[in-house]
């Protein structure tokens, strides 16, 4: 037996300004459910972290646009967002929020200590400023270019497109993300953290220290931000929205979110230790606790310089041991965009494909962004469930269950003798939880996922080379050894699968009728993740399992074109919203138009003016008079079809005279939405293109 280790497992805390998507599921959430289950299963004592982040700067945006309050705001999505994660069977121990009371006061704490400790620099200087909208431009609220990449569209904290972070007066050109002014300066005091001072330490701990088993993304990135050298960083912000800098000077003043948010995996551990009995202590300052934190590639600095930085400034903390950070993924080609609603949502996944999780889980997984940004295409997920899912794992399991249900009325049946593939099978399937503990250990998921298929593609193989359903006929004996075998399989799956499928888990493990780990009735069997390599029977003979259900099902094209005709409609809808259309003539004023003479005519006579193809000479009663027009649409009427036509008539026009005869006024037209042209009728509003003038 390994020894039980402790493990402070913590989840990026996503921002509450909107739902999540699977960019989010496949970056952060998912791999870090995976690696908890796995060290949960493997006996290890786990806290699972998260919350979500409910300061900062597009929070506060997005109660302005919408005109509702910050509070509305993070209330409405904390509770969306933590169903989503409950909904996809992510296991966090403690889900909180950074608005907590706990969280509140540990951040102010953590800010004291340093504070006292002389460990912040406190320095007056000049800092953007929107004149127009009374207020100092941080972070999100001003943007520029970038002094690393020349990104044109940098934040004031963070370019996204390098990942650099650096002060807002970096940025080159700045303008103002509130009025889209130029900034001035204007002087206020706030408390840098001095990164510069605590360069010798990241060197050593990071680039000399232990650290080159780091993904190589994110040790690149960081070895390159400690090479080009560090310089010190404002942690306060003159922001009303946030947490009041609790010390003199501090009025008016919030701490920067950044500064507050990783001590939210700080305080959510709290209110976790303090819900159940625990002391909270070890999960943080013990050195024997192993600390990861999974992140998406953008928050790479603040986890590995920013954050160690300020627990080594605190001293009491220990540092983490790895940061899994992954690369983002795409969506059908293009990035995942919130802002122009590019992506899958997780709400609306679940509606299209309800308890469907798994296969999510799976494709997402199967195709995560762990070395390069990746693409999510609606084919491959198609394509992970028909052709693994469905044709691999569930199929085995399928005739596994089938067979033995209809051979032995689902009692596992008694082996004689094993066959040299048998024995190899056996062993084969005892090697699978180290072949999968190496690839998680090493953070490697996709592969891991593989790997998991690879032991259902080994059940299926077995089945298919040694046939029982011919042999049931012939040979009896033989019938029952392999479904012996099919079934101790069947059950390695249910335990090894419980990381990457819980959901699919829990369901095989009721059919097997063995316990599974969250539920409250405990079963005779119980095959824990080590089991399956150290017990000789997972299943033993004469066990009742239950009867089959399907584990996955097909999914056919039309639901995938569903998918793709969303995004389309998705696409279209927002380049219409964004679509500045010139207007095609000078504007008018109120006066111009009430010059206007309109009236509604009837047409009381037509006929085709000779050698003229587009006019018709029509006689109007425009109810003051009857009067001649003509009018240019003989191209689209004939002059007996227009006769009786209430019409729209323009009657204070100047006459002019055309091909000898003068026109008295003018019809008005439109076109429809296929192009074709229409009397302006009075009595009937046709949905048009604008007037025409014919
Ligand atoms: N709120 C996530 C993001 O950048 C950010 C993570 C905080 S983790 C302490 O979208
Ligand atoms: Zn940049």
């Amino acid at each position: 037996m390994k020894t039980r280790k402790r493990y402070t497992i913590t989840a990026a805390l996503p921002y509450t300004n909107g739902p999540i998507h699977i960019g989010h599921l496949a970056g952060v959430y998912v791999p870090a459910d995976i690696y908890a289950r796995y060290k949960r299963l493997t006996g290890n004592d786990v806290a699972f972290i998260c919350g979500s982040d409910e300061h900062g700067v597009p929070i506060t945006i997005k109660a302005k646009k919408e005109g509702v309050t910050p509070q509305e705001i993070v209330d409405r999505y904390h509770k969306i967002i933590k169903e989503s994660f409950e909904d996809f069977g992510i296991s966090f121990d403690n889900y909180s929020r950074t608005s907590a009371k706990i969280h509140h006061e540990t951040a102010s704490e953590f800010f004291k200590t340093l504070y006292d400790k002389n460990e912040f620099v406190e320095e007056v200087s000049e800092q953007l400023y929107d004149e127009e909208a009374n207020q100092f431009l941080a972070d999100r609220f001003v943007v520029g270019t970038c002094p690393k990449c020349g990104n044109e569209e940098s934040y004031g904290d963070q370019c996204e497109k390098c990942g650099t972070s650096h002060n807002a007066t970096d940025l080159i050109n700045p303008k103002s993300a509130i009025t889209g002014n130029v900034p001035t300066l204007k002087e206020t005091k706030h408390w840098f953290l001095p990164l510069n001072k605590h360069e010798a330490f990241l060197n050593d701990w990071i680039l000399k220290g232990h650290k080159k088993d780091w993904k190589p993304n994110v040790y690149g990135q960081v070895k390159s931000w400690i090479d080009d050298g560090l310089r010190p960083r404002a942690v306060t912000r003159d922001l009303d929205w946030g947490i009041p800098v609790p010390v003199p000077g501090g009025e008016g003043k919030v701490l920067y979110v950044w500064f507050d948010a990783p001590i939210g995996y700080i305080s959510s551990t709290k209110e976790w230790a303090d819900r159940e009995g625990k002391d909270w202590e070890p999960y943080w300052k013990d050195k024997d606790t192993k600390l990861v934190h999974f992140i998406g590639k953008d928050n790479i600095v603040f986890h590995c310089i920013i954050f160690p930085a300020m627990l080594k400034a605190e001293g009491s903390y220990i540092l983490p041991d790895n940061v899994p950070a992954n690369e983002f993924l795409n969506l059908e080609g293009n990035k995942l965009s919130t802002s122009k609603n590019w992506a899958v949502w997780l709400p609306d996944y679940l509606q299209d494909f309800p308890n469907q999780q798994d296969v999510l889980r799976y494709a997402l997984t199967a195709n995560a962004p762990e070395t390069k940004d990746n693409d999510f295409t609606w084919k491959d997920f198609q394509a992970r469930n028909n052709n693994e899912l469905v044709a691999i794992f569930g199929n085995f399991i399928n005739r596994v269950v089938v067979l033995t249900n209809k051979y032995y009325n689902g009692i596992v049946p008694t082996p004689s003798e094993f066959s040299t593939v048998d024995e190899e099978t056996l062993a084969a399937v005892k090697a699978y939880p180290a072949v999968i503990e190496s690839s998680l250990e090493r953070y490697r998921f996709r592969e891991a996922s593989q790997e998991l298929m690879n032991l259902a593609r080994l059940g299926n193989k077995y089945l298919a080379d040694e046939e029982p359903w011919k042999l049931i006929k012939t040979d009896e004996a033989r019938t029952k050894t392999i479904m012996y075998i099919a079934l101790q399989i069947a059950s390695a799956l249910a335990t090894l699968s419980e990381p990457f499928l819980p959901f699919t888990s829990t369901k095989l493990k009721n059919i097997l009728n063995v316990s599974s780990s969250d539920s409250t009735q405990k079963k005779s069997i119980e095959n824990k993740w080590e089991d399956i390599s150290t017990k000789n029977v997972l299943l033993p003979a004469n066990h009742q399992i239950g009867k089959g259900e399907l584990l996955f099902s097909k999914i056919e094209d039309k639901t995938i074109q569903e998918q793709l005709d969303k995004l389309e409609a998705s696409k279209k809808a927002n380049e219409a919203a964004n679509k500045v259309v010139e207007p095609q003539k000078d504007t008018i004023t109120f006066d111009d138009f009430t010059k206007l003479d309109i009236r509604v005519g009837t047409i009381i006579e037509a006929e085709k003016m000779p050698k003229a193809k587009k006019l018709l000479v029509l006689k109007v009663d425009t109810g003051i008079d009857v009067r001649t027009i003509v009018s240019g649409i003989a191209e689209s009427f004939t002059a007996e079809e227009v006769v009786g036509k209430k019409v729209t008539v323009l009657v204070n026009l100047a006459p002019r005279a055309l091909r000898g005869v003068e026109s008295q006024g003018m019809i008005l037209m439109t076109e429809t939405a296929e192009g074709k042209l229409v009397f302006v009728n009075p009595d009937d509003a046709t949905v048009s293109n604008g007037l025409h003038i014919s």
